[in-house]
């Protein structure tokens, strides 16, 4: 078994669609190890993004992100990475897959309804900067 990050963002939260999308990654295989509704200051925002900081989005993008609560979670499956990455779908939703997360609940590329790693060395990072050493141990 395998685990990956996904944070349902601001956009989805407020829509009211966090538990269409739980359900949704539930029905794909996903089992639910940790989770937590929060929500992101700025230097969490930016810090959890630094590796997009010169892109021109990043302003935008981080502000989105402190806009409202979201929801991390941490989720387990066989290969969890590459799989979660199909069932949410191309960034921009126009360009996504149909079924997809993305497809189904995403306003634009920006609002953009779930994250999800884009590696396994990404994954344990991302897990490690949502949940304490405590929780991870327990999981
Ligand atoms: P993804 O891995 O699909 O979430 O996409 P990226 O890591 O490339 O981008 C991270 C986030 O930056 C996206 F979810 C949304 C935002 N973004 C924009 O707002 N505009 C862009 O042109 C690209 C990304």
């Amino acid at each position: 078994m395998n685990r990956t990050l996904a944070i349902i963002k601001p956009d989805a939260v407020a829509a009211g669609k966090a538990g269409k999308i739980l359900a949704h990654l539930e029905d794909a295989g996903f089992t639910v190890r940790a989770a937590r509704l929060t929500r992101l200051n700025r230097a969490q925002a930016e810090a959890f993004y630094a590796v997009h900081s010169e892109r021109p989005f990043f302003e935008s993008l981080v502000s989105f992100m402190t806009s409202g609560p979201v929801m991390p979670m941490a989720l387990e499956a066989d290969g969890a990475v590459p799989k979660l990455r199909k069932v949410i779908g191309a960034t921009d939703p126009a360009e996504a897959d149909e079924g997809t997360i993305r497809k189904l609940h995403a306003e634009s590329k920006e609002r953009n309804a779930i994250h999800a790693s884009d590696s396994d060395e990404n994954a344990a990072q991302e897990i490690a900067f949502f949940f304490s050493e405590a929780e991870r141990l327990s999981l």
